[in-house]
């Protein structure tokens, strides 16, 4: 494989790309470059060990790993790269309920971690991306800071605005 940007989006099937495209979003916005593509841990197997073994060398410093159901992909490839990975359960057709696809994501055996967020949050995965490669990297850590800014600033939005609501009630 090619010389990579430094975060490798990867997900165990087309179907999840609606979810997992949110990280790529953040990202777009952040000006953060990134590759996205599909491996899977069942279906690719050889190409899922051969990605994850070649991602540091490559140049990739986090890999984001979404997969739903059965979802071996953020585990395994966390087994076989030293590289932060950060999880993404997705709600797929095959989950039952999302549970299946969490708790095959965040209940990894003491020595492998996977960065597991919220199912379907692979938003945060972004943002978590970001924030890891932005502690070498003072103007994603400044990006940042102005994402969480301007997220407070619209929840006091909506608090004053409800206030005004209830005031004129
Ligand atoms: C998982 O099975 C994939 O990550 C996907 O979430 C789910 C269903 O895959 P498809 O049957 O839609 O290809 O391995």
């Amino acid at each position: 494989m090619s010389q990579a940007p430094q975060v490798s989006i990867i997900m165990g099937s087309q179907s999840d790309l609606p979810v997992m495209s949110k990280a790529a979003e953040f990202l777009d916005g952040m000006g953060i470059d990134y590759e996205i593509t599909i491996v899977s841990a069942h279906r690719t197997p050889e190409r899922m060990v051969t990605f994850a073994k070649a991602a540091r060398g490559r140049g990739v410093k986090v890999i984001i790993a979404g997969a739903g159901g059965a979802a071996h992909l953020p585990g395994m490839v966390a087994s076989l790269t030293t590289l932060p990975v950060i999880g993404v359960p997705v709600k797929s057709s095959n989950s039952i309920d999302g549970w299946d696809s969490i708790l095959s994501i965040l209940q990894m055996p003491n020595g492998v971690p996977v960065a597991t967020v919220a199912l379907d949050g692979a938003k945060n995965a972004g943002i978590l991306a970001a924030e890891i490669l932005g502690t070498a990297n003072d103007n994603i850590a400044d990006q940042l800071a102005d994402f969480k800014k301007k997220q407070t600033e619209k929840v006091m939005e909506s608090v004053a605005q409800l206030a005004r609501q209830k005031d004129n009630e």
